[in-house]
């Protein structure tokens, strides 16, 4: 053994869907790609629903134990991270139990369903002094990375305009059963808090604050079939025509023009209903020395145009991410093998670990969040009021 064996950090999971699968790969691979890892995450409990999907959580993901109230993971002593992997309106009450008893926490975005519930979350991490992280884990895949690196090199310049968008399909078919994402009272808001809030943190990680919005917000879909039960479905997987309908009180598009702090200005257009999209976060940046491009659909590669290229072979370049580029060395051994989700998570769950050692804050956290809440606040009232708006500062 040459390298000193890093320290264990109990984790409880709570949460064990979508985002329970994503997390608990994460805890797993991490230090298969980070070595030496800042730290050996332990999965220690998994909180679901009930008893029996909990244990079986536990068999599936690696956990020591399922539990069926999430409060046994807070009065844990055992545990050092929680980590919240539920539905958004759930977010604030165990992120503030957590951070009251000390506990380190990465929780899932939105952070909250509201800006005044965001806002008792970051005064009660910052109460408690304690390790947080909201998980808008796309800027951390390494094509993203990159374009930041190049941004903060002064490769294109002074960045002059921000387009970016994030489009999907999985609720463009009105018979696709009623997610819990279609419904105000858990989800806050729709495509606003759950898709582009995710655009929003890449264009404040590339570009800077965003300090006005003139936006557009749609609603088409008022009603969808009640779902059978079991898993939360994601759109028109499972359809059932002769369901019991229920209400849809959310937005299903927003388009929004941006103004930086910086000077430059944007757009951000989200929608889950543009049929033959599915995963579509696109960035284009101009600035005034060259262009970065961006699909995720794509996301190995990072599209590069630079002015001061000879005439003769300027265009855009096409770059494929891998050991030279940020945390590419901890990755796969040549480019373009193919990064995936997993590995956004996994980059997210080194840093989370490695600010936990060192005691150090981590990016995007729940400052990040609470801002990206204030910046959802004012597309709202920015499209019910039909005129610009200036996004209210955060207190320091
Ligand atoms: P999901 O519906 O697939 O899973 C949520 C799980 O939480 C369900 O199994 C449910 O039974 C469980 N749950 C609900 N209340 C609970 C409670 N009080 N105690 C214990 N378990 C409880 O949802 P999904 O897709 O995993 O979303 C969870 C969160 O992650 C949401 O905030 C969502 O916005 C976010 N998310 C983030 C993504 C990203 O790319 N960062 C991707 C997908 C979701
Ligand atoms: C559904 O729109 C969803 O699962 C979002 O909730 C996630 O945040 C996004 O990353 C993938 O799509």
């Amino acid at each position: 053994m040459t390298t000193k064996i890093p320290q264990s950090i109990n984790v409880g999971l709570i949460g064990g869907g979508f985002m329970g699968k994503a997390h608990s790969l994460a805890y797993a691979a991490m230090p298969m790609f980070f070595w030496p890892a800042p730290a050996l995450p332990y999965r220690k409990t998994i909180a679901e629903l009930n008893i029996e999907v909990a244990r079986e959580a536990a068999m599936r993901y690696g956990f020591a134990e399922g539990v069926s109230d999430w409060r046994r993971i807070i009065e844990d002593p055992d545990i050092q991270v929680v980590d919240i992997a539920t539905p958004n309106d759930s977010h604030a009450e165990i992120a503030i139990a957590a951070a009251e008893a000390g506990k380190h926490i990465l929780c899932e975005k939105p952070l909250a369903t509201s800006s005044e519930d965001a806002r008792r979350m970051l005064e009660a991490v910052r109460k408690a002094g304690v390790v947080n992280m909201v998980a808008f884990n796309y800027r951390r895949t390494p094509a993203i990375a990159l374009a930041r690196r190049l941004i903060e090199e002064g490769r294109i310049g002074k960045v002059l305009n921000f387009r970016g968008t994030y489009l999907q399909d999985w609720s463009a078919d009105p018979s696709g059963p009623l997610s819990w994402r279609f419904q105000k009272k858990i989800a806050g808001s729709g495509t606003l808090g759950d898709i582009a809030t995710h655009v929003v943190d890449i264009a404040r990680y590339l570009v800077g604050e965003i300090s006005h919005v003139n936006a557009m917000m749609q609603h088409y879909v008022t009603e969808r079939p009640l779902q059978s039960g079991g898993a939360d479905k994601l759109g028109a997987s499972e359809k059932n025509a002769n369901a019991p309908m229920g209400a849809v009180d959310v937005d299903d598009e927003v388009m929004t023009l941006l103004r930086f702090g910086g000077g430059a200005v944007g757009s951000i257009e989200a929608t889950r209903n543009g049929w033959g999209r599915n995963n579509y976060i696109t960035f284009e940046i101009h600035g005034t020395e060259g262009s970065i491009s961006f699909n995720y659909e794509r996301r190995d590669e990072l599209k590069v145009f630079f002015n001061s290229d000879p005439n003769d072979v300027r265009g855009f370049r096409t770059i494929y991410t891998g050991p030279a580029h940020p945390n590419g060395g901890a990755l796969w051994p040549i480019p373009a093998l193919g990064i995936g989700y997993g590995e956004t998570k996994i980059i997210e769950c080194h840093d989370f670990f490695q600010a936990i050692v060192t005691g150090t804050a981590v990016s995007p956290n729940f400052e990040d969040g609470y801002i990206t809440a204030l910046i959802e606040d004012a597309i709202v009232k920015s499209s019910q009021e039909r005129r610009e708006v200036e996004v209210e500062r955060a207190e320091s």
